[in-house]
C-alpha cells in the first residue's frame, strides 16, 4: 500500500465504511466534519479530523476548496469522496488531481462523459451496447421533438441530458401532452442542473431496474461483479436492494456483465463503477447510465462475492493490480439490504427529526449493520435521511427474507420515526416473496404496505409511559424489564414494540 493517509470527504455511514477499510489496510484516515457533526461517529473513529464549516452542506461537505486544503494540511495522499456531495463532480476530481492528491475514483474525463446522459448513450451505441430507442442528441425544439416521437410512437420519456436520479423526467402518453411536458422537463432540468437540454427515449413499461457492479484497475483489467436488483424504490430513492436478481440467469448475468465492462472500457473507466440497466419482461436489457461512484447498496455485492469493494477502490487508486479472473467471480447465496431512514411511512414518508434516545441494533448470524448513528445522535434536516443500512446474507432468497424479517423485529430506534415497519411489511408481503417486483411495484402497493391503523391516543400514552419505564430499566439498571414479555408474531396490528405491547394489557 503506497498510501499512508487518506482523507474521507464525506459523513455518516459511508465515511465510517471508508474509515474501516482504511484501518484494515493499515492506512491512517482523516475525517472532515460540519458543525452539526462535531461529535459524529465518523469523527471519533477516524485517526484525525478537520472542521470544514457550518452545518449546511454548501458550507461544509460541498466545499471542495476546504476539503483539498484539509488534505494538504494533514499530508494525505488520497481523497475518498464516498457517495453524494462531490463524489460525481468532474471539477472536484480534477482539482484534487491538480493539487497533487489522488482522487479515489475514476478520472475526471470518465466522470464528465458519464455525467452527460446523451454522451453516455453515444458511447454505449458506439460500443455496440443496447440502449433504449431514442435520440442521442438533445432535442433542438418542439418541431424536432414531434418528428422524432412520431417515428418512435407513444409513450415516450423526456429526460434531462444532465440528469440522473429521475429529475427532469417526464412521461408523455400522447401527442397532446408533448408540448407542456417538454416545457416542464426543460424548466426542471434548468432548475436542477443549470442546463435545459432534454432528449427523448421510448418508455419501457414495467421493467426491473438492474445494475451491474464493475471494478477496473489502472492497467486495463476489468471485471464485473454481478447484478443488484434495485426495483424497489420510491420517487427514485431506492429502499430495498438485493443480489442476485430473481430475473437474472447465469447466461444473462454473463451477457449483462460483458456489456457493462464494454461500456466502462469505452469510457476509459478505472476504479469501481455501476452500469444501470432496464430489464424488460422478455429478458431484454438496455443500458441507461453509469454511476461513477461507490453506491449506497454496494454491501449486497460484497456479501455475495466476498470482495471488499471499498478496499479495492483504495488499492486500485494506489496502483495495485486486480488479481481476479472473471470466471472466479460467482455470486454465492443471497443478500438483501434495507435502507433504514428517518422518514414516517404513515405520513407520506415525511422526514422525521429528533435525538436518538434508544437503539437496539440487530445482531446474530448473517447480518451487517452499516450506520452513521448512535444513541445521542441528533437527526436533523441538513443531510440525507438514511440512518443505517441493514444487510443480510443467507443461502437462499427465502432464507434471506426470513433473516431480514427477524433482524427488523430485533431493531428498535427510539427518538425519530423510521421506515422499519414499512420494511417489515415488505418482508411479509407475498408478492415480494415471490419476486414479482418491477419499478412500479412499490407505488402500486404503497397503501397496503403502510396501511396498519395507528393505535388510539390512550394506547399511545400508555405505550409511551411503558416505553419510559422499560427504557429506565434498560439504561439505568442495565437489565430487561422483569415482566413476561411477548413479541407480536407479525405486524398484523401495526404495533410490535415489546414494551408497548406490554403496556396495552
Ligand atoms: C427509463 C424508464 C423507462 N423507460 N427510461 C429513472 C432514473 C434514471 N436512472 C432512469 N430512469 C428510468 N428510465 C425509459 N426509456 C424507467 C426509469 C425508472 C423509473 C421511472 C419512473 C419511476 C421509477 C423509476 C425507477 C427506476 C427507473
Amino acid at each position: 500500500m503506497t498510501f499512508s493517509k487518506i482523507l474521507v470527504g464525506n459523513r455518516g455511514e459511508i465515511a465510517l465504511r471508508v474509515i474501516r477499510a482504511c484501518r484494515e489496510l493499515g492506512v491512517r484516515s482523516v475525517a472532515v466534519y460540519s458543525d452539526a457533526d462535531a461529535r459524529a461517529p465518523h469523527v471519533r473513529e477516524a485517526d484525525e479530523a478537520v472542521r470544514l464549516g457550518g452545518a449546511a452542506s454548501a458550507d461544509s461537505y460541498l466545499r471542495a476548496d476546504r476539503i483539498i486544503e484539509a488534505a494538504q494540511r494533514t499530508g494525505t495522499q488520497a481523497i475518498h469522496p464516498g457517495y453524494g456531495f462531490l463524489a460525481e463532480s468532474a471539477a472536484f476530481a480534477r482539482s484534487v488531481r491538480d493539487a497533487g492528491i489522488k482522487f479515489i475514483g475514476p478520472g475526471a474525463d470518465a466522470i464528465a462523459a458519464m455525467g452527460s446522459k446523451t454522451a453516455a448513450r453515444r458511447l454505449a451505441i458506439d460500443a455496440g451496447v443496447p440502449v433504449v430507442p431514442g435520440t442521442a442528441e438533445p432535442l433542438r425544439d418542439l418541431a424536432e421533438a414531434r418528428a422524432v416521437v412520431a417515428r418512435m410512437g407513444y409513450p415516450v420519456l423526456l429526460k434531462a441530458v444532465a440528469g440522473g436520479g429521475g429529475k427532469g423526467m417526464r412521461v408523455v402518453g400522447e401527442a397532446a401532452e408533448l408540448e407542456p411536458a417538454l416545457a416542464a422537463a426543460q424548466r426542471e432540468s434548468k432548475n436542477a442542473f443549470g442546463d435545459d437540454a432534454v432528449y427523448v427515449e421510448k418508455l419501457i413499461v414495467g421493467p426491473r431496474h438492474v445494475e451491474i457492479q464493475v471494478l477496473g484497475d489502472e492497467y486495463g483489467a476489468m471485471v464485473s461483479l454481478g447484478e443488484r436488483e434495485c426495483s424497489i424504490q420510491r420517487r427514485h430513492q431506492k429502499m430495498i436492494e438485493e443480489a442476485p436478481s430473481v430475473a437474472v440467469t447465469p447466461e444473462l448475468r454473463r451477457a449483462m456483465g460483458d456489456t457493462a465492462v464494454r461500456v466502462a472500457q469505452a469510457a476509459g473507466y478505472v476504479n469501481a463503477g455501476t452500469c444501470e440497466f432496464l430489464l424488460d419482461r422478455d429478458g431484454n436489457y438496455f443500458f441507461l447510465e453509469m454511476n461513477t461512484r461507490i453506491q449506497v447498496e454496494h454491501p449486497v455485492t460484497e456479501l455475495v462475492t466476498g470482495i471488499d469493494l471499498v478496499q479495492w477502490q483504495i488499492r486500485i487508486a494506489a496502483g495495485d493490480r486486480l488479481p481476479f479472473r472473471q470466471e472466479q467471480i460467482v455470486p454465492r447465496g443471497w443478500s438483501i439490504e434495507c435502507r433504514i431512514t428517518s422518514e414516517d411511512p404513515a405520513n407520506g414518508f415525511l422526514p422525521s427529526t429528533g435525538r436518538i434516545q434508544y437503539l437496539n441494533v440487530p445482531s446474530g448470524r448473517g447480518l451487517r449493520w452499516d450506520s452513521g448513528i448512535e444513541v445521542g445522535s441528533e437527526v436533523g434536516l441538513n443531510y440525507d435521511p438514511m440512518l443505517a443500512k441493514l444487510v443480510v446474507h443467507a443461502t437462499t432468497r427465502d432464507e434471506a427474507i426470513d433473516r431480514m424479517r427477524r433482524a427488523l423485529l430485533e431493531l428498535t430506534v427510539d427518538g425519530v420515526e423510521t421506515s422499519r415497519d414499512f420494511h417489515l411489511r415488505v418482508m411479509e408481503d407475498a408478492e415480494f416473496r415471490a419476486g414479482a417486483i418491477d419499478i412500479q411495484w412499490l407505488e402500486r402497493r404503497l397503501t397496503t404496505l403502510i396501511g396498519a391503523a395507528a393505535p388510539p391516543e390512550t394506547a399511545r400514552l400508555a405505550a409511551l409511559v411503558a416505553a419510559m419505564i422499560a427504557d429506565r430499566d434498560r439504561v439505568s439498571a442495565r437489565r430487561a424489564p422483569s415482566t413476561t414479555l411477548e413479541r407480536q408474531p407479525s405486524l398484523a396490528d401495526g404495533w410490535t414494540r415489546t414494551a408497548r405491547v406490554e403496556a396495552l394489557r
